[in-house]
């Protein structure tokens, strides 16, 4: 490997390439993200996010992986646009407990006017709790993304979810190239870009090389790439879909790390599904945030204390934030640690 491999902020990876970094020996692959990962960031601290469902269901859209879409009935109790204080209540419930960014979604195509001055309130809000700001509203014009900028949110989740050519098998009702003028949008008014994709949707090798192609080559690489696993729900026309050989998820994070190198890779979705093993390979191989908190948009996720917990066992600490002091991590972590202390004995190598 050349110091090049390393340094390098590439944005013109071809797929014969991005396929000899997926079909490498495992073992090489893994060696070669985690030099690459520990050339830019800690390799022991990892982000911690929280998401919270601000509208939930009836969807317009037709995302076959989803519980939201209101074309398939998955049983999900449709809500209304969340009261402005009930949703800072939420924030600071997630900041008590050691996430350091707060993101908020929507089933929605794209933001209605009526909606906008509600959802600029939860922006400032957020921010004034100390906490970063994500939002996720589904496709913006010019405006809506501008005002979003200017009431300060950080980061703006909009997924590409798979490569071009796999997309029009999973979604019809939005098109590839209105998700990347969305992506331009954020980009041009200042914000950070989150965006990723999902895996286990009977895509194809080339289809997931294609995806972090589509990402890695844009003009700034997204700040953070949620890599999410198919949380396989009933109701929708992917409940049955074949499960991810666990070694390929890991190569796709392992990939996305080299190709993206100064960018949070999150294990985003289908935590609930993988064991502590898989989780710590993962961060071995670049991973380095998570979805932090007992729900993810409307299906579960990890305890927050198990995952503390699992930081604990593996030496990780959660990452740092400027308005958020690290006391407020470790006073989770001594929380989650309180709670086993009687029942188990475990090597606890963060203290
Ligand atoms: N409606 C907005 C949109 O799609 O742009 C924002 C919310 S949507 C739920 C955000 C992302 O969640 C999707 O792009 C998709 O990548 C992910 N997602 C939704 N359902 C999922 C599932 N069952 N498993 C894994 N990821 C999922
Ligand atoms: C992302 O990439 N994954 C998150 C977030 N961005 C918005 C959503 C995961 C949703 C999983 C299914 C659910 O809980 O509804
Ligand atoms: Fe709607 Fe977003 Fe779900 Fe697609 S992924 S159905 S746009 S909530």
């Amino acid at each position: 490997m050349s110091a090049s491999t390393f340094n390098t902020m590439r944005h013109d990876w071809s797929l014969a390439q991005v396929r000899a970094l997926f079909t490498q020996p495992f073992n090489d692959l893994l060696f070669q993200a985690q030099t690459v990962h520990r050339a830019h960031f800690n390799a022991n601290r990892v982000q911690v996010s929280t998401l919270l469902s601000i509208k939930t269901g009836a969807c317009p859209e037709d995302c076959k992986y989803c519980p939201q879409s209101g074309h398939y009935n998955t049983g999900l109790a449709k809500e209304k646009l969340m009261q402005v204080q009930a949703v800072l209540d939420e924030a600071a419930r997630a900041k008590a407990i050691g996430a350091t960014r707060f993101c908020m979604g929507a089933a929605w195509k794209h933001p209605s006017a009526k909606d906008m001055p509600y959802v600029l309130k939860m922006v400032e809000g957020v921010k004034a709790l100390g906490l970063e700001t994500c939002m996720t509203l589904g496709k913006l014009d010019q405006a809506q993304t501008a005002a979003l900028a200017d009431a300060g949110l950080d980061y703006y989740n909009h997924n590409l979810d798979t490569s071009p050519e796999f997309y029009t098998s999973i979604i019809t009702t939005r098109t590839y190239s209105e998700r990347l003028q969305t992506l331009s949008y954020v980009r041009d008014a200042g914000m950070k870009i989150c965006s990723g994709g999902i895996l286990g949707m009977g895509e194809s090798l080339d289809d997931r090389a294609n995806l972090l192609i589509q990402l890695a080559n844009l003009p700034e690489h997204p700040e953070s790439v949620p890599i999410n696993m198919l949380v396989k729900v009933a109701g929708t026309p992917m409940e049955n879909a074949e499960d991810i050989d666990p070694f390929d998820f890991i190569r796709m994070l392992a990939v996305a790390r080299i190709m993206m190198p100064q960018s949070h890779v999150r294990l985003s979705a289908g935590r609930e599904a993988m064991n502590e093993q898989m989780q710590a390979l993962a961060f071995f191989a670049g991973a380095n945030s998570i979805f932090y908190g007992d729900k993810l948009l409307t299906t579960a996720n990890p305890q927050a204390d198990k995952d503390m917990l699992l930081f604990s066992r593996l030496g990780i600490l959660p990452e740092a934030h400027e308005d958020h002091a690290d006391e407020v991590h470790q006073a989770a972590i001594e929380h989650a640690l309180m709670d086993q202390k009687s029942s188990e004995q475990f090597y606890n190598a963060a203290v």
